[in-house]
């Protein structure tokens, strides 16, 4: 039996990656013992642990579950499943398994904002914190969008706007959120998930113990499965009278709080039919956390949008690029063709990466009526080539240099050149945001 077990109680921090490390600090900061877990022999913060953590117990590689085991609670990093054999083991003998959100929900006083949903997450989460710091309060923004929920503590903290991903839902039972919302549910992350109802499930947990859900109407998959006691508003692009929406008038769309017009669609400097809900959602959200309506429409027509979304990048010769690494799944991808398809002249897309065990076949239609072309990149290209072929012109490219230059070659004057690959990076590269990188080095080389 390990030393440990007989000593000391211990927490054990299961994986070393952003979350897990902000929790050994966390609990460091504490003084409460804990022992860090890691699957990989070598993980990528070895170096940073033996520095910051010195005589810190550590099991990389294969793991003395019945220590694991021995832990007063288990802190499970989102990257790794509950289904895990030795986490399993470790519930199944007592241990209470929680992640990093609900440890932070233990510590927080201030009310939660908490924005969950397929596609759109960050750029909702940030709008609303820039809403809420407009506004003058004083307030911390994190979560899935970078930041772990930890490092935003603070004693005199007004408000936490957090992204919270169906990974990290997945360890929380009392979020308690003020206000929680789901903005979308498409298929996603179905190499982790047996399948959409599970996915989906970790998704409806955001509304645990909320004070306030906002909906998306024209999403069935938003609404929770609550009484009515909670309070609920909506939003969505289509006109209703008393919710968020969009309506038509003198011509013009326009952003309304139920019948009454708030701002012109052609005023966001946001691209795409997908911003106009994101904005709507972010008023929605932003409404029902207190923010003054003023403040939240100044914010919404300065605001230009977060990298690697959607994100105009050059244009050479007559060709628009834009990067939409962010991208990462069918509904995304769907979502910026048709977002620029209406503005631009024909679109060349470059899809491909790690497919996540997805399905293509939705994006057919949208390629067929808007893609003058496509270039398939990454490990899972093929799984698109057999979708396209004899339907859409395609080839391949072994790198993002190539496929920029083959993309050039496809566009005519007009058209635009999209990377939205629909796919995850980790095949080709660290993270979407080395794929965007790329794609826009590679463009800028053109000139
Ligand atoms: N890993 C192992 N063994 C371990 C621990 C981790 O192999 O023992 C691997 C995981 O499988 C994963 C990687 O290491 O491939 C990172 O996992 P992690 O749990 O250590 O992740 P963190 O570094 O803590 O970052 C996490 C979020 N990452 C994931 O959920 C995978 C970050 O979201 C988030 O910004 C950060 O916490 C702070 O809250 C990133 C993400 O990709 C952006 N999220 C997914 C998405 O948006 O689709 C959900
Ligand atoms: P998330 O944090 O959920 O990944 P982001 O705000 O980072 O969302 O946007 C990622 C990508 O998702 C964008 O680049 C765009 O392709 C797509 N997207 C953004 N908002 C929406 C939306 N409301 N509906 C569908 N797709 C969207």
């Amino acid at each position: 039996m390990s030393n440990l077990i007989a000593s000391s109680r211990m927490t054990a921090v299961v994986g070393t990656g952003v979350s897990g490390l902000s929790t050994a600090r966390f609990l460091r900061d504490k003084n409460v013992p804990f022992v860090l877990f890691d699957t990989r022999e070598n993980p990528p913060a070895q170096a940073l642990i033996a520095r910051e953590f010195p005589g810190v117990h550590c099991q990389f590689g294969v793991w003395d579950e019945e220590l694991l085991q021995s832990a007063d609670e288990i802190i499970l990093s989102p990257g790794l499943p509950l289904s895990m054999p030795a986490i399993v083991a470790a519930r199944e003998s007592g241990v209470s398994v929680i992640g990093d959100v609900e440890l932070f929900v233990r510590h927080a006083k201030a009310p939660i904002v908490a924005i969950t949903g397929s596609n759109g997450k960050s750029t909702v989460t940030t709008l609303v914190g820039e809403m809420a710091k407009a506004a003058g309060m004083k307030v911390a923004v994190g979560g899935n969008l970078g930041t772990p929920v930890l490092d935003l503590l603070a004693e005199d903290m007004q408000l936490y706007v957090l992204e919270l991903s169906s990974f990290q839902l997945e360890t929380v039972t009392k979020l308690g959120a003020e206000v929680a919302c789901i903005l979308n549910v498409s298929a996603d992350h179905l190499d982790r998930y047996a399948g959409m109802p599970a996915y989906h499930a970790a998704k409806q947990r955001v509304y645990y113990g909320a004070r306030h859900v906002v909906v998306n109407r024209n999403d069935p998959l938003t609404r929770p499965p609550l009484a009515d006691a909670v309070g609920r508003s909506s939003f969505a692009g289509d006109a209703e009278f008393k919710n968020m929406g969009l309506r038509e008038q003198a011509g013009e769309s326009w952003l309304c709080d139920g019948l009454t017009p708030l701002i012109k669609a052609s005023d966001l400097k946001l691209p795409g039919r997908h911003n106009i809900d994101n904005a709507l959602a972010a008023l929605a959200i932003g409404k029902a956390a207190g923010i003054p309506i003023e403040v939240m429409l100044a914010v919404l027509v300065s605001f230009r949008g977060l990298a690697h979304r959607c994100e105009w990048v050059a244009d050479i010769a007559d060709v628009s690029y834009y990067n939409d690494s962010k991208g990462t799944n069918v509904g995304a991808t769907l979502a910026a063709i048709n977002g620029l398809a209406n503005t631009h002249g024909k679109l060349v897309v470059i899809l491909g990466g790690e497919a996540k065990d997805q399905v293509f076949t939705a994006l057919l239609p949208a390629l067929k009526s808007q893609a003058r072309g496509c270039v398939l990149i990454g490990k899972d290209a093929e799984l698109i080539a057999a979708l396209l072929e004899g339907e859409v012109n395609y080839q391949y490219a072994n790198s993002m240099v190539d496929a920029v230059a083959k993309a050039k070659l496809q566009a005519e004057r007009g058209d635009t050149v999209l990377l939205s690959p629909a796919c995850a990076s980790f095949d080709m590269f660290d993270h979407y945001q080395a794929r965007g990188d790329a794609f826009c080095q590679a463009v800028r080389g053109l000139q």
